[in-house]
This record gives C-alpha cells, structure tokens and sequence, in this order.
C-alpha cells in the first residue's frame, strides 16, 4: 500500500491553551490597573492631570490603550497558536487548504467597524467635555493672544478700574519678558485663542491639552484647576525665529489671590477698555498697524 504518513502527534489538552491566555489578558490588565494612582506607568505616560477636564482626556487616553492591548492580545494569541498549532511535522504534509470562511469574514469586517464606533463616541464625549461642557458654565475668561514672540494674557471686565467701571486687565510678554497666566482654582475659566500674525499653539502638559492660536479663527478650551501651584507652559508651533522664547508660567492660585492679582494689574496700569492683541507692547511684534492687530483679539 506504499508509503503512509506517521500518525499525528495528539493536541496539547485545549485548557492549557485557554488558561494561558488568559493569564496573558489578565497580567496586562494587572500592570495598567495595579499601579499607584500617582504612577507615570499608571497614566501610561500622560502628564499629571491638574484639571478635571485633564481626568476625561487621561481615561480616554488610558481607555484606548487597554482597549488596543486587549486587541493586540488576541490577535498576538491567535497568531502564536496558529505557527504553533500548524507548524509543519513532516516534509510531505500539506495542511488542510480553506479558502473561503464567510462568517468569520463578516466578523472580521464587521468587528473593528464596531470599536472604531466606539472609539469615536468616547473621542466627542471627552472633546464635549473638555471644549465647553454644556454642565459646566464658565464663570471666568482669559483671552490669551499669541503673538510673535510671546504671549499677552487679557482678563476682559473682571475687574474694577480706577474710574469704578469694569475694565481688561492684562499681562502683555516680550521676547525678554516671560509672562504669568493666573487663574483662580477651583473655577472653570475658559481660554479665548487669538493671534494676530502667524500660527501658534498654547499648551500647558498638566492641562493634557494643547490647542493652535490661528490668526482669524476663534478656538477656545475651558480647565478647571484641582489645586495652586505654578506650572510651565509653552508655544507647540514652530512659528518663527524666537519661537523658543514663547514660554510662560501659569500660577493657579486662590479666588482672592486672584482678585489681589487683577487689582496688581490695575495699579501698575496694565489695563485697557477691551482686550489687547500685544501689538505695541510687544517689542519683537512686526509689520502691523496697532488699530489693524487690536481688532484681531476683540
Ligand atoms: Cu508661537
């Protein structure tokens, strides 16, 4: 009867193989969840979030990573145990040829259309958050112009001016001078972006957010801040020469060191009827008229 193949070696007992998988699902879930909840691993990476807005952007973050582990756990399985499972055992053996498997097709069509469904859904509930929470009103506003190189920070009507009349207070930087973002913890203050020459992009890593200040546009974001203190923040946008100089601090501080701050402003008369684009306060700005860049940051 000629020659005959030698008889198949039996399987691994299937439990093993399950219980193996999932010990890898449960080990990955272990070293993202069992960290401190101060650990960098925790936060895979992500700034310490300083604002409640930052915790939605983080469990996004965090959420997406679990869910594409996860993937990347079965598919990784999947793989390993076919190699494994169909390794070639003799020279002659031609495995089993399956061309067509319909219902498994239509699950790995249908399958990833679903998560990147569920994906996008997290994605615009964070952004809805983090934009302009419908829940959360914004009581305070910070217009922050970006102009070349450095930042001018406006507080539109928070403050009394000498004559009684709500006025802008304002911080403008220069190229030398770095200026001071403050904002009162605890209060949603939301952040109007203006720039009246080229793109730039205002961020601050403990925010977890980061946005482009486009001449013409009007973008916005609202924090806020968990705790005082004083934190970096920088220009994202190469955006010119001195680009390295659009750097800034942000102090967090109480409602009332607050209110000190925007009287400070007041007496050392950095103030203006409404808000300023920086323009002829800011030595390294070019090629403007004031009257043309002030109505930019309106
Ligand atoms: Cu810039």
């Amino acid at each position: 009867m000629g020659h005959q193949l030698p008889e198949r070696s039996a399987p691994a007992p299937r439990r093993a193989r399950r219980v193996a998988l999932a010990a890898l699902l449960s080990s990955a879930l272990v070293v993202l969840a069992g960290c401190g909840s101060d650990s960098e691993w925790e936060r895979l990476a992500m700034p310490k979030p300083i604002t409640e807005e930052g915790e939605h952007t983080l469990a996004l973050w965090q959420g997406a990573w679990i869910a594409a582990l996860i993937t990347g756990a079965v598919v990784w399985g999947l793989i390993f145990y076919v190699i494994w499972r169909y390794r070639r055992r003799h020279a002659d053996e031609v495995p089993v040829q399956t061309r067509y498997n319909l219902p498994l097709e239509i699950f790995y069509t249908i399958f990833p259309i679903i998560m990147v469904i569920v994906f996008f859904d997290h994605t615009i509930k964070t952004q809805n958050l983090v934009l302009n929470d419908p829940e959360v009103e914004a009581t305070n506003t910070v217009v922050v112009v970006g102009q070349q190189w450095s930042w001018t920070f406006n507080y539109p009507d928070a403050v009394e001016g000498p004559d009684g009349q709500p006025v802008n207070a304002y911080e403008a930087g220069t190229g030398d001078d770095i200026p001071t973002l403050v904002i009162p913890v605890g209060v949603t203050t939301r952040f109007e972006l203006r720039s009246p020459d080229v793109i730039h992009d205002f961020g601050v890593p403990g925010f977890l957010i980061k946005m482009d200040v486009i001449p013409g546009a009007k973008n916005h974001f609202q924090v806020t801040p968990k705790e005082t203190g004083t934190y970096a923040g920088k220009c994202y946008e190469l955006c010119g020469v001195y680009h390295s100089r659009m750097i800034f601090e942000v102090d967090v501080v109480s409602q009332e060191e607050y209110d000190q701050y925007l009287e400070s402003r007041v007496d050392a008369g950095s103030y203006s009827p409404e808000p300023i684009c920086g323009g002829k306060f800011a030595e390294t700005q070019v090629g403007l008229e004031t009257d043309e860049i002030q109505e930019v940051c309106q």
